[in-house]
């Protein structure tokens, strides 16, 4: 008998690390971590088994499908805006040829198992591409299906894969003879906004001035924020995105009315962002030196989605709203990391 696991691609990267401690700490199916860079040591002791290999990698991603049973692929692995911007074509690679080599896995997993693998894909806001500013403060909340015109490379691979995921759950290998809709791959995709962890700094993406700001605070060091201070992005406290990707995984299909949702829990400007950081770290030294193409990428982004179809269909709440976000997690979190004399990435699972 294979063993049932979940996969997880991106394992190394920020959802990786708290996807991986939750589902460590329910322990009902093995995890498999897949990850370009080696394991942080932390993470290592959660994990059935890392694998420090490549999404593009075809005889690794066989090897994979030889030996293990995939309950469910979350496949976090990606390239993020603004990295992307420095080399389209690399990010191109890895963000749309990695992912149709997963949903290609999955669809053979579907197959041999004789039931549908899911398929967890983490989208982005920067799937949107609001033309001016004017467009962005009277549009507000942005639904799902409004906007789809990103100016990223990362924004593009993001849409393009989400259409991908489509394809596969519903119409891949449609002229075969054995086509069945029963073995395709149940594809669900959650947009994310901006994401704010405690544990980790993300890089290479443009929502990062949010989380770059309050880690520098907490480090005592002074920080240049690279959008202006009116600059408005919907955000998110980590524990939520770990928590909207583990709901969705469990929603019933039959709830769903929609491949793709928008996620949200608080929106604010960079303004108010340096100003809850200042409450917590009154002697921190925050400035602003804008950066032409992040702004303009960031201006591109809504000020706030519109999630009322992920509420209706699987009951989508945060636990974080603003206040809570900073005052219950963010900085009691991060003045604990900091204070450690050895930080570790995560807290043991
Ligand atoms: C990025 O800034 O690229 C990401 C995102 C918004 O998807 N954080």
């Amino acid at each position: 008998m294979r063993k049932e696991v979940v996969l997880i691609t991106g394992a190394n990267g920020e959802i990786g690390h708290g996807l991986i401690s939750h589902l460590a700490k329910q322990g009902d199916v093995g995890i498999i971590a897949l990850d370009v860079q080696p394991a942080d040591p932390a993470i290592l002791h959660c994990v059935d088994q890392y694998i420090q290999g490549d999404i593009l990698d075809h005889m690794l991603l066989g090897r994979i499908v030889a030996e293990y049973e995939i309950r469910t692929i979350f496949h976090l692995a990606s390239i993020l805006s603004t990295k992307a911007e420095h080399n389209p074509e690399t990010a191109h690679k890895v963000n749309v040829e990695g992912t149709l080599n997963l949903l290609r896995l999955a669809a053979e997993q579907s197959q041999w198992q004789g039931r549908r693998v899911k398929f967890l894909y983490p989208s982005s806001i920067a799937v949107y591409g609001l033309p001016t500013l004017e467009d962005k403060a009277r549009s507000g909340r942005v639904r799902e299906d409004d906007w789809l015109m990103p100016r990223t490379m990362y924004g593009c691979n993001k849409l393009y894969c989400e259409h991908l995921g489509r394809y596969y759950a519903h119409h891949y290998r449609q002229m075969a003879a054995d086509f069945a809709r029963q073995t395709m791959v149940d594809f669900r995709v959650i947009r994310f906004p901006g994401l704010i962890s405690a544990e980790t700094v993300p890089t290479g993406g443009t929502s990062d001035y949010g989380p770059e700001m309050l880690h520098a605070a907490a480090k005592g060091q002074p920080y240049a924020c690279f959008v202006r201070p009116d600059t408005c992005l919907p955000f998110m406290a980590m524990p939520d995105a770990v928590k909207s990707l583990l709901e969705l995984e469990k929603a019933p299909i039959e709830n769903l009315t929609r491949l793709v949702y928008n996620v949200g829990s608080f929106s604010l400007s960079a303004q108010e962002f340096r100003e809850e950081v200042l409450r917590a770290f009154p002697q921190a030294e925050i400035t602003y030196e804008p950066h032409p193409t992040r702004q303009a990428i960031v201006d591109s982004w809504p000020a706030d989605v519109d999630d009322s179809q992920a509420r209706a269909d699987w009951g989508w709440q945060p636990d974080y709203d603003l206040d809570k976000a900073f005052n219950n997690y963010l900085i009691p979190a991060i003045r604990e990391r900091y204070a450690r004399p050895q930080p570790s990435s995560i807290s043991p699972c």
